[in-house]
């Protein structure tokens, strides 16, 4: 088991932690606080699910006429597009272009048609982490249920089979390992919002912490 105490303290002070001047805005596509890195750093609760594809399943439920199980087939006949974007970690490194591909997360949830009172959704991953997201965040068309990254199919590490990618919030919204969409009439933090991240998570308010 990880030590969860250490974890989470060590990464709260890293978000923390003053942001480094001469770094900052050396580019303009890096939001104010963080560093660019190129190396794709792998960062998550440090259980990292199996899942065969044998195995997967994407779920959508909730507030919804059409509850839908996807299985992998089913995920891999759906539209499939390729978007390139930024991802940006509250423990301050961003990494630029990211090719995901996989499919809008806008289009598997229309499968499930979703009821008019559906405002917010919450993540369900196969590690038992749990990130919420406003429904409209999550239909922009950035938003990508990706199993590629880099031209190669997503590791394990990365959140493979299958992880949400959300390049307009900071990185701890985009799910990995990712098992259910669920769409709700109410919001509810997930495993971050409850310890005190910030509920929208936008880089470029650097809407790091809910409170100082
Ligand atoms: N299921 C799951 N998804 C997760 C996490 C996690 O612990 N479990 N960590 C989040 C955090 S805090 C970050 S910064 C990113 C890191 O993604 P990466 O490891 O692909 O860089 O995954 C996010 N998604
Ligand atoms: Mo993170």
């Amino acid at each position: 088991m990880p030590d969860w105490k250490k974890l989470i303290a060590g990464k709260i002070s890293l978000a923390r932690r003053g942001s480094r001047p001469g770094k900052q805005n050396a580019n303009e596509r890096v939001p104010v606080g963080q560093t660019l890195v190129t190396d794709f750093p792998v960062l998550d609760l440090g259980v990292r699910p199996e899942i065969t594809l044998e195995h997967w399943k994407l779920r959508v439920y909730g507030l919804v006429e059409n509850e839908i199980s996807l299985d992998w087939d089913a995920f891999l006949k759906l539209p499939q597009v390729e978007d390139i974007s930024d991802f940006h970690c509250v423990t301050r490194w961003s990494q630029l272009d990211l090719n995901w591909e996989g499919v809008r997360a806008r289009d598997i949830l229309a499968l499930a048609k979703p009821l008019p009172d559906v405002r917010f959704v919450a993540l369900h991953s196969y590690d038992g982490y749990i990130t919420n997201l406003s429904l409209e965040a999550l239909l922009d068309d950035d938003v990508i249920v990706a199993h590629r990254v880099l031209g190669a199919p997503l590791s394990r590490a990365h959140g493979g089979p299958v992880r949400l990618v959300v390049p307009k919030r900071y990185a701890w919204k985009s799910a990995k390992w990712l098992k259910a969409i669920e769409l709700r009439a109410d919001d509810r933090p997930g495993f971050w919002e409850e310890r005190g991240y910030h509920n929208e998570a936008d880089p470029w308010k650097e809407e790091r912490f809910s409170r100082n």
